[in-house]
């Protein structure tokens, strides 16, 4: 797909290799508004795509769950593209939600991982993730394959549209080519978090805060705490914590700041200072070099430096680590939690 992005780049003709894509790139150019229907941590994935198609793209996004979307009584048009993401593509609640958008006349676009699965088919048109099986019920690198997916139809919409610069999307295209040998080195920070995971292990609760492209990971580290280790765990926007989880903070409550270097650096740097005055333990996961945050948190977790676009691809990996490695020793089946189904099929 880079490679296809940087060829049209020079010859405005040549063909995306994303067939979905390419086929909806009209559709996508004269969209009034993309709705997201997912679940869980591909709803998680939805939200980074809400930050990237509206930044990029200049489109309007609404993500809904779609085991609520099903439900309402949704006002949508033929100018609406609806974007259904799902792992297993077959999430009852995704087709429903999807099924619904459709009778109503909005073109549905589907990002999912396994080819010729229910959702794949009741799309229009789309894209696959190709992430390989999930080998344990927990969506983990389908995560990452779908915000990688969504991210280069954010790219290539935004070019599109001429709301994405050519030097801003030239940045972008190399910074996407270094995510893998940064993924590697991110993936380095095992023994550490080993480390954090013994400290941690009996806590009752977790507090993950997040602010922009890393709101969305803060709510998908809480979800894998809570799906493989049976720990109670809430994410929330940093800001939104002074509206009520602020009184849940005491020298008992381990609270995983993801703060990485981007534009809402100075005001998550408060939100570690209140947490510190209630005593609670700052994990923090920070960009490499950083010393202001590291200076007040109890643990830092250092992931290599990018583009705040591309940042969820990098800051949730310490995240499902930490989760991992809290739920083996506390002796859970991380491959099949307890009433977890690997696809929600009623
Ligand atoms: C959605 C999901 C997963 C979760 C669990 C239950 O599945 O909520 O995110 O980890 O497996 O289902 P899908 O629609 O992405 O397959």
């Amino acid at each position: 797909i880079l490679d296809s992005m940087r060829g049209r780049m020079i010859a405005e003709n040549d063909h995306l290799m994303m067939a979905g894509v390419r086929e909806f790139e009209n559709k996508f150019q004269n969209a009034d508004r993309i709705i997201i229907v997912a679940c869980g941590t591909s709803w998680h994935a939805g939200l980074v795509a809400e930050y990237l198609f509206e930044d990029l793209a200049r489109i309007p996004v609404e993500v809904e769950y779609a085991s609520e979307f099903r439900y309402r009584n949704p006002i949508i048009t033929e100018k609406d593209i609806v974007i259904a993401i799902s792992q297993s593509g077959e999430t009852a609640d995704t087709l429903a939600a999807l099924e619904l958008a459709k009778s109503k006349g909005a073109t549905i676009f589907g990002v999912c991982n396994v080819v010729g699965s229910s959702i794949a088919r009741a799309t229009d048109a789309g894209a696959y993730t190709h992430a390989g099986p999930e080998i344990g019920v927990a969506s983990t690198k389908a995560f990452t394959a779908q915000v990688t997916v969504l991210t280069l139809i954010a790219m290539i919409i935004g070019k599109k549209r001429g709301t994405l610069e050519t030097t801003k999307l030239r940045q972008l295209i190399a910074e996407m080519e270094s995510i893998p040998s940064k993924v590697e080195k991110a993936l380095q920070l095992n023994e550490q978090i080993i480390g954090i995971s013994e400290v941690y292990k009996d806590a009752t609760n977790f507090l993950y805060l997040g602010r922009g492209y890393n709101f969305p990971v803060a709510l998908e580290g809480a979800l894998k705490l809570k799906e493989i280790s049976y720990i109670h765990a809430e994410g929330y926007p940093a800001a939104e914590m002074k509206h009520g989880p602020i009184a849940l903070i005491d020298e008992q409550m381990p609270v995983v700041v993801i703060a990485t270097k981007d534009s809402s650096y100075e005001k998550i740097v408060s939100n570690v200072q209140e947490v510190r005055a209630r005593k609670g333990k700052v994990i923090a996961v920070v960009t490499e070099g950083d010393t202001t945050i590291p200076a007040m948190a109890d643990h830092v977790i250092e992931i290599p430096e990018t583009s705040e676009h591309l940042v969820p691809l990098l800051s949730v990996i310490p995240l499902q680590l930490l989760s991992y490695h809290i739920a083996v020793m506390r002796g859970c089946n991380v491959d099949q939690p307890r009433n977890l189904a690997k696809s929600v099929t009623v």
